[in-house]
């Protein structure tokens, strides 16, 4: 089969963000778009020839295309060997975990995480390297280098791979494997947990669970390892098949958009214990009875009761967050003696911590929880550690929470976002927040006392790369704390996250409200940006 070189000329808007290039369905169908930033992906990986990648996707709308397209294109350049997800699925875990157990050079993720799907909807290209995780920085950087100088494409003149059989199959000299997306997942699960315990836990008469995959990519993962293996009821898992546009959903798992389990954990009859995952299956919800588990705390609670599962019973090495995360898991840190690293928002940031073995746990605010296991984010796994403490110690999820919140105090912690705001107008309100930084401290914003502001700049304890303007920073008396930065991953107008953290170690106060005890913050959020005025904004879009 000839290879074909097919002239093209750059493209605008390839910019990779906080997690891979995030755009409109629209947009990636435009003529040579994916084309464009595939061939740049090849150009800068020296060594790439004759080796093995792992290809797969959310199976959101274009995922069927842009696999075949890729595919080609991997042949055309002399790729040695592909995995493929089997109807090109693959959570972004899975992929990850897959990149490791075969020690492929890379993996290419197709998907826009936790944006809607469809025609009008979004889609992304990620590209992870040999560790398993995200590309860092540098790698992006040349990708989108490359793109403004690209000059040709190559491909081959062939049919599409039929990729809903399992084996071996071949594209000009390239070898095609499909494989079964979820076996070497699961195998991965049951060497980290306690499966005799778990399915002694659902067992229990009367317990009983909810995991709702959103129709998204951890559907077949859920239903074959809690249903399959560990013998939940069949229905523990719902909405579990995958659909190219989520079933017309926003399949992020937030109280808003998980509404539907939100809602069935406040009904009369609510199960034990309730779990969501998002479009590519890395990130988590957990919810008890009536009672939502914050990102930060779930890190925190996972942090404390690590030895009680078996693939961390020896212990932790370290623990890291993204900055905006709360700090409940730095006082888990403080308590267990280990170090508590903080690092930019994006979880590529966390590859060089877990490689080094500088730490075992990491987490995001943004329902973001994973280990040392793979390199990225994993929703289900975070499930089944939730499961594990539980069938060791017994009690419900907000009995466990309550329990964090006394021995530790508890972070009351919320994030607000204002979605679709105009691009000029966001830039304006960061960049005033920014120049006035160096002249806040020492002054009151809506009665509180702001000790010290930053804009929050990284070093990597392991490269010595730096990377700055990661969100600017506003510290208060008694360990309160705002952070604005703008979002790296929306596709329409510019999203801008506030983050709101307020310390409460009263432990007769803990169970207050959480926006009426972050009132004053967002009093004072207001004041220092006026981020509502200018947006033109009454609320925030999404509260998490
Ligand atoms: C958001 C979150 C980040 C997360 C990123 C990618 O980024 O705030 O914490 O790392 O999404 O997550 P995922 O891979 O699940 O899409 P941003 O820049 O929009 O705030």
């Amino acid at each position: 089969m000839q290879v074909k070189t097919v002239p093209t000329r750059p493209i605008e808007g390839q910019l990779p963000g906080t997690s891979g290039l995030r755009k409109k369905v629209t947009v990636f169908q435009q003529p040579g778009y994916l084309e464009n930033f595939v061939q740049s992906l090849f150009d800068v990986l020296p060594g790439l020839a004759g080796n093995t990648l792992v290809l797969g996707g959310d199976g959101r709308y274009f995922n069927d295309r842009a696999i075949q397209v890729i595919l080609r294109m991997a042949a055309a350049n002399g790729v040695g060997c592909v995995l493929v997800g089997r109807d090109g699925i693959l959570s972004t875990p899975g992929l990850s975990d897959l990149v490791r157990q075969r020690h492929a050079f890379g993996g290419i993720v197709l998907s826009a995480s936790h944006n809607p799907g469809g025609p009008d909807g979004d889609f992304g290209i990620k590209y992870n390297i040999g560790n398993g995780g995200p590309a860092p920085e540098k790698v992006t950087e040349a990708i989108h280098q490359r793109t403004l100088t690209i000059d040709r494409w190559l491909t081959l003149d062939s049919a599409d791979i039929d990729l809903g059989r399992l084996g071996e199959t071949a594209l000009g000299a390239m070898r095609i494997e499909v494989v079964d997306p979820v076996a070497s997942y699961a195998r991965l699960m049951q060497q980290l947990f306690d499966f005799e315990r778990l399915r002694a836990l659902l067992a229990r008469p009367g317990f009983r669970i909810c995991f709702d995959a959103m129709h998204a990519v951890t559907g077949p993962y859920a239903q074959a390892i809690l249903e399959g293996q560990l013998g939940a009821p069949a229905g523990s898992v719902i909405n579990g098949v995958p659909l190219p546009d989520f079933g017309g959903g926003h399949p992020d798992p937030n109280p808003t958009y998980a509404d539907e389990l939100v809602a069935r954990m406040c009904a009369a009859d609510a199960p034990d214990f309730g779990a969501a995952s998002d479009g590519d299956g890395d990130r988590n919800m957990i919810v008890g009875r009536r009672f939502i588990v914050t990102p930060s705390d779930s890190l925190a609670v996972l942090a404390a009761n690590a030895t009680l599962v078996p693939g961390y019973a020896a212990g932790l090495k370290g623990v890291a967050r993204s900055m905006p995360t709360s700090g409940a898991v730095d006082r888990v840190a403080q308590a267990l003696d280990i170090p508590c690293y903080e690092t930019p928002t994006g979880w590529k940031f966390f590859g060089n911590l877990l490689d080094a073995g500088l730490c075992t746990l990491c987490g995001e605010e943004s329902a973001g929880t994973g280990s040392d296991h793979v390199r990225e984010k994993d929703g289900l796994w975070a499930v089944l550690f939730w499961l594990n403490i539980l069938a060791v110690r017994g009690g419900s999820v907000e009995s466990i929470v309550r329990e964090h919140w006394q021995r530790f105090g508890r972070n009351v912690y919320s994030r607000h976002d204002y979605e679709g705001v105009d691009a000029a107008v966001a830039r304006q309100i960061v960049a005033d927040l920014r120049t006035a930084l160096p002249t806040l401290a020492g002054r009151t914003a809506a009665g509180l006392k702001v000790l010290r502001a930053d804009d929050f700049a990284y070093t990597d304890p392991v490269d010595g790369s730096v990377s700055r303007g990661q969100g600017l920073c506003v510290f208060f008396d008694e360990g309160s704390r705002l952070v604005l930065r703008a979002s790296g991953t929306g596709t329409e107008g510019a999203t801008l996250r506030l983050y709101l953290e307020r310390f409460e170690p009263d432990t007769a106060r803990q169970a207050v409200e959480t926006q009426a005890a972050l009132q004053p913050l967002i009093d004072a959020a207001e004041a220092l940006t006026g981020l509502r005025a200018r947006s033109g904004r009454q609320r925030p879009t999404v509260i998490t």
